[in-house]
């Protein structure tokens, strides 16, 4: 099994995000990554390699020219406001929405930022478009394997990727890896690719990037957006749009939901990834469905994500996973690394 990891991660680290009024420290820590990492070498998962570069084209097959040019020049925009600000995270105050215009986009920074951003839990730092970008290298580079061959490949990254959207970003992701993962199967001869989300929160980035389309299925399994972030998408009723009609499951639960439940209802997805017929399979890999998660409310164990792998193993489809969430920093190596143990030993 192949595992991509990302070199650049560590230039994304931010100090703070906004909650309840006030400013409290990142969950999304570099940290994550490095307990994946430790874990996935400590029990001989797979081979760990670098990403291949990938070029802007890649990206913009997803993300639109005006959102990406704002990513890319976002770090020196917030300086030049004032050079005080090279200590300080970028984090929005306003935002273009209740009926204000998207369609302009004005000159004023903060104005930009309220543009392309949903919430102001995503801080960006000096270096968070080198790592995003190093972070979509990673997912592509998985994709190809997979397109040569590879049963399964895993990007092993952060910043994450499943709420950001064409033109957007938020839940701490800022480019899709999953999607990019998933238009580089489709570019690369997979007819219908399925993106399978278990992260404990709803890939709203994901499934906005795919609603008109129905060569990709979007299936999301996560915390009712009635109580759980990102709130404003992930209900049942949205079942895709157009051509993408019936492309597009949501399977919400609620806080609190355990293992047997969440299984239950793994297996309605499942189901959904079999009867679209894929040639190829994208799992975005969140673990913030563990019961020690800080910010989520599932309760599923480390051993569950064993039997996770297993049943992810089992559709028996080509697989590119890419890593989401995980905020309990002490388990999320072992989790994840339980998933991809399951997986190999069930794909075997
Ligand atoms: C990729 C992913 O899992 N993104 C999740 C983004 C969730 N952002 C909102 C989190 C609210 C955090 N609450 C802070 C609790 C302080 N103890
Ligand atoms: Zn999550």
């Amino acid at each position: 099994m192949r595992l991509v990891h990302n070199p650049d991660h560590r230039l994304h680290t931010a100090q703070h995000e906004m909650y309840r009024g006030r400013l409290v420290p990142c969950h999304e820590t570099p940290d994550r990554l490095d307990h994946v990492l430790a874990a996935v070498q400590a029990r001989a998962l797979g081979v760990l390699c670098l990403p291949d570069p990938v070029s802007d084209a890649v990206l913009a097959a997803i993300h639109t020219p005006r959102y990406l040019d704002f990513l890319a020049g976002a770090w020196d925009a917030w300086v030049a406001l004032d050079p005080a600000n090279a200590a300080l995270d970028i984090l929005p105050s306003v935002w273009a929405g209740h009926g204000l215009r998207r369609d302009v986009v004005p000159r004023n920074f903060a104005a930009q930022l309220g543009l392309y951003t949903f919430d102001a839990g995503s801080p960006m730092v000096a270096g968070t478009w080198a790592a995003a970008r190093a972070g979509v290298a990673c997912a592509v580079t998985a994709a190809r394997a997979v397109l040569a061959g590879d049963r399964c490949a895993v990007a092993l990254t952060r910043p994450p990727g499943h709420h950001a959207g064409p033109d957007f970003f938020g839940g701490y992701c800022f480019l899709n890896n999953a999607a990019l993962a998933a238009q580089t199967l489709r570019d690369g001869g997979a007819a219908r690719v399925a993106v399978l989300d278990v992260d404990y929160h709803h890939g709203n980035g994901t499934q906005t990037i795919f609603y008109g389309r129905d060569d990709v299925l979007t299936v999301s399994l996560h915390g009712d957006p009635m109580t759980e972030y990102p709130f404003f998408l992930g209900h049942a009723d949205e079942r895709g749009e157009g051509a993408g009609l019936g492309c597009n499951l949501n399977l919400p639960l609620p806080r609190g939901t355990a293992a047997d439940t969440w299984f239950d209802t793994l297996d309605h997805a499942v189901q959904a990834v079999e009867r679209f017929q894929p040639d190829a399979l994208v799992v975005a890999l969140g673990v913030d469905t563990f019961e020690g998660d800080p910010i989520s409310g599932f309760h599923l164990r480390s051993a569950d994500y064993l039997l996770l792998g297993e049943r992810l193993a089992r559709l028996g489809l080509p697989t590119v996973v890419t890593l989401e969430g995980g905020y309990a920093v002490a388990e999320v190596g072992c989790n994840v690394a339980n998933v991809l143990e399951g997986f190999a030993a069930t794909a075997r």
